[in-house]
């Protein structure tokens, strides 16, 4: 879990994670300015923290690379904000335990409408939209790529350059163009999404700012894939997943 601020929500969702399938839960705090820490020490969560607020995607780097450290096979990032259903962890899985996919998405667009659910209209027309582009820049059909609740096996993680990835919100989409580029089998489950007052959630200009990256980042991977302008952000790590150079350009 990678946390900011989660005080009022970690409780609630370390509680709800079922105990029985999870064998480590990791938090990192990357430099709360409330009682987060505490709190992750309380439960006898495995807790790392930052001694300043690096961002959300350093936040991730630190939670991938403890979780591998430790050992996992299977590593799922949920936000401690409450906003995703802990209780769903055997869903969200089931498709690496049945080998059939690498990177799984709980998405909030399967299934349920996250507007009836509290998700502001703005948000969703935006996830909408970039969804669309995503989809047909990766030539993958998924319904959403902005979820906080994912699973990756080991393999692909190691696969990829995570480092390099931005310390901010758009790691969440680097990851997904690096996962895209070294053939990454996805898999996606529906997971209903709850907005209220106590979660945390980005504001207009975060989000903007999140748009504009993500359109940013769409442009270099399609000049990576035409080879006009060859990223090492993109090139596989693994001799298992090999990068997309030997499929045709898009
Ligand atoms: N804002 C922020 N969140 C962080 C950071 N590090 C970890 N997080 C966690 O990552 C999640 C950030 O997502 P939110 O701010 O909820 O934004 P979002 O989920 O993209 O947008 P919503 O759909 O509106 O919730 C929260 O659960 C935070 O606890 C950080 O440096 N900044
Ligand atoms: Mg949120």
């Amino acid at each position: 879990m990678p946390a900011y601020n989660a005080a009022k929500t970690l409780r609630m969702t370390y509680a709800e994670l079922p105990h029985d399938v999870v064998d480590l839960v990791i938090v990192v705090d990357d430099g709360s300015s409330d009682e987060t820490a505490r709190i992750a020490r309380e439960l006898g969560l495995e807790l790392f923290v930052h001694n300043g607020n690096y961002g959300y995607g350093a936040n991730q780097k630190t939670c991938y690379r403890e979780a591998l450290r430790a050992g996992a096979d299977v590593v799922v990032m949920v936000h401690p904000d409450y906003q995703y259903d802990p209780t769903l962890l055997p869903q969200v899985i089931g498709p690496i335990l049945s080998g059939k996919a690498d990177v799984v998405l709980g998405s909030r667009l399967l299934g349920g409408h996250p507007m009836s659910q509290g998700m502001p209209w703005w948000k969703y027309i935006s996830n909408r939209f970039l969804t669309g582009l995503e989809n047909f820049v990766f030539g993958l059909k998924l319904a959403e790529y902005h979820t906080g609740y994912r699973a990756y096996t080991r393999e692909i993680l190691e696969a990829v350059q995570i480092e390099i990835n931005s310390d901010n919100f758009i790691f969440d989409q680097e990851i997904m163009a690096q996962f895209v580029e070294i053939g990454a089998r996805f898999d996606e489950v529906p997971v209903p999404t709850r907005y209220f007052p106590q979660a945390s959630s980005a504001s207009f200009l975060q989000s903007s700012r999140y748009g504009l990256s993500i359109l940013w980042l769409l442009c270099r991977y399609v000049l990576h894939r035409r080879r006009l302008w060859r990223q090492r952000q993109f090139q596989s790590l693994s001799r298992r997943y090999s990068s997309a150079a030997t499929r045709p350009p898009i």
